[in-house]
């Protein structure tokens, strides 16, 4: 199979709901969307990026530029690629996980569209609907958080991640508990806003039974975080800090968390998210899938990778109507909790072309 092509659009789609967190905040999703035409045909890919550097130094235009100017001629050059053989051709950049994962997942489309076969199938899933949580952004008051969370468990929720930062968090954690009650699954998402002189009071969480911290300081922090790890008793778990199979080896050998977010473009695409999987079910360290915001494109794919044994925990992949009023794919829907994995060739799901159209603010093809 060879590349030809690829079609990059940019395209917003405002949020139901304003997310923020601890670094920043968002009232819409500017997409990049990528298309790989190949000889054996189309394959599709959201780039996970933000709209700038404020959760990863990755962001659009930067992803945009790279894409553009270096990995798309090294692509369009290599006489055979095959998705298992992007990263390897594009190795010779460094860094740029999330543009690289694009294309290594666009690639990937093309590929098992044409076999006929569905992420789900190729990547090793073992359920065909997974439980799904989600992931509440720091809002204006604790009615208005607590509001929230009451219409997100009407609607059947099975997990709720409250974003935490210095100010706002053993409160907001209090109010929830003490609402809805002891056996609501809890976790709580700081964005690296907090530095190990915060220990004791990350330690005060402890009361409240949390299923995990997720990522209390910074991405290169890991013997910090193996520090709080000791201190605390609840789970670390880390997400911006894991960019890559051997940074969650790195992680787990120093101790510095117990549970694993995996966001497939933070580690370089669905292959290395697998490595990562694979990785902590053979140290007994449960993972579950990250979000990025995602439109259908990317959504589809994640449950898919969310549907691996060692999955174990929902994870932050809600319904479309959690995030956009119109998708450019069709609408995934929360049944009881869960999410159906697609299971048509690929992502197994289609871009609405008129939809496209009228939210792109940015397209072109390169070669
Ligand atoms: O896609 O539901 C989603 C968002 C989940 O909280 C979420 N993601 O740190 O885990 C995280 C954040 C990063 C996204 S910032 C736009
Ligand atoms: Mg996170």
């Amino acid at each position: 199979m060879k590349v030809e092509a690829v079609e990059l659009w940019v395209l917003r789609l405002p949020l139901v709901t304003p997310f923020r967190t601890s670094q920043h905040s968002d009232d819409e999703r500017v997409a990049l969307l990528v298309c790989a035409h190949t000889t054996e045909g189309a394959g599709w890919a959201d780039c996970a990026v933000g709209p700038g550097p404020f959760y990863e130094p990755e962001f659009l235009s930067g992803a945009r530029a790279v894409i553009a100017e270096y990995l798309v001629p090294m692509l369009t050059a290599a006489p055979a690629v095959t998705a298992a053989r992007v990263q390897a051709v594009l190795a010779p950049i460094k860094g740029h996980q999330m543009a690289k994962a694009a294309l290594e997942t666009a690639v990937l489309d093309a590929e098992l569209r044409a076999r006929h076969m569905s992420f789900a199938t190729y990547l090793g899933a073992v359920r065909d609907r997974v439980p799904v949580g989600v992931s509440v952004g720091i809002p204006g008051s604790l009615a208005e958080l607590i509001g929230q969370v009451e219409g997100y468990l009407e609607q059947g929720y099975r997990r709720v991640k409250l974003k935490i930062e210095p100010g706002w968090d053993t409160e907001p954690i209090a109010a929830v508990r003490d609402r809805f009650g002891p056996g609501l699954a809890l976790q709580a998402d700081a964005n690296t806003a907090y530095t190990l002189a915060s220990a004791s009071r990350l330690r005060d969480l402890d009361q409240f039974g949390l299923l995990l911290l997720e990522q209390p300081f910074a991405a290169d922090d890991l013997l910090g975080h193996a520090e709080l790890a000791r201190l605390i008793s609840t789970p670390v778990c880390l997400d911006e800090s894991i960019t890559s199979p051997r940074a969650a080896a790195a992680a787990l050998r120093l101790g510095a968390c117990s549970v694993i977010n995996i966001k497939p473009a933070r580690v370089g695409g669905y292959l290395a998210a697998r490595a990562v999987h694979d990785l902590c079910a053979a140290h007994g360290v449960p993972v579950w899938c990250g979000g990025m915001l995602e439109t259908g494109v990317g959504r589809a794919a994640n449950l898919a990778l969310a549907a691996l044994e060692n999955f174990t925990l929902p994870g932050d992949i809600s319904a479309t109507a959690r995030y956009y009023a119109q998708d450019i794919t069709p609408p995934f829907v929360l049944e009881d909790g869960h999410i159906a994995v697609p299971a048509g060739p690929g992502t197994g799901v289609e871009v609405l072309p008129d939809v496209l159209d009228r939210l792109t603010t940015h397209h072109e093809i390169l070669h």
